[in-house]
């Protein structure tokens, strides 16, 4: 039969995106997708091995595994609105693999460790000069409290007064949910501000 003869109730559409969470080594983007997805998320961690010293940047803390390839999870955030979550690898030497993950994606939260800003640069420098993507900054507290103000932060990382920049604790599922409804909201108002995106440039991203 013809497709066509079907009623379409446009009211019932889900709208899916992929969203990218990007950040250095060790800044919690696993922890961020792992928190809030209702699927289990597909993780390629490896293990640390003596065999990384000098190559594995290890930070000061339990961490043993690291990203080899991505993250994945998937979230509803809102009934019609789901959201399919790409975390990158933080290590430099998997970073042929973020222009893949970026591809097609409606935006991305930079995780920053503020402890560790220094691994933040290149991170925030991809995703803001080799996308295109539309970005907000997220500083996951790891201890809990923001030892600096955020415009110390936004002067640090030489962020733009249009990046928006909050914080999260990535192994907070509210909190994580949160800061993708902020990435959402700056998205859709560029899309107002910028007259829309057509569907063909989002599939073209
Ligand atoms: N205290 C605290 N620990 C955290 C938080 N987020 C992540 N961690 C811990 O920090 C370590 C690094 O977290 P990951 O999620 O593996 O970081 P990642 O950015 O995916 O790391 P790579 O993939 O290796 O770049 C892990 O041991 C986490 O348990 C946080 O908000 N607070
Ligand atoms: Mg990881």
């Amino acid at each position: 039969m013809d497709s066509r003869n079907y009623p379409f109730d446009a009211s019932s559409l889900t709208i899916s995106a992929k969203i990218v969470v990007a950040g250095g080594f060790g800044v919690g983007k696993t922890t961020f997708v792992g928190s809030v997805s209702e699927v289990e998320p597909i993780n390629t961690e490896a293990w640390m091995t003596v065999a990384g010293e000098g190559v594995d940047p290890i930070p000061a803390s339990s961490k043993t595994t690291t990203t080899v390839a991505m993250d994945f999870g998937r979230i509803t955030l809102h009934p019609d609105l789901v959201l399919y979550l790409f975390g990158t690898p933080g290590q430099a030497r998997f970073w042929f693999l973020w222009d893949d993950l970026c591809r097609g994606a409606l935006g991305a939260v930079v995780l920053v460790d503020t402890r560790r800003i220094q691994e933040s640069f290149a991170a925030i420098n991809y995703i803001e000069n080799d996308s295109d993507l539309p970005f907000i900054v997220a500083v996951n507290m790891f201890d809990g409290e923001l030892p600096y103000e955020l415009t110390e932060v936004r002067e640090a990382l030489a962020l733009g007064p249009d990046v928006p920049l909050t914080t999260c604790d990535a192994r907070d599922p509210g909190s994580t949910v949160k800061t993708l409804q902020e990435l959402v909201s700056h998205t859709m108002s560029l899309t107002v501000s910028y007259g829309g995106y057509a569907p063909g440039d989002v599939a073209r991203r």
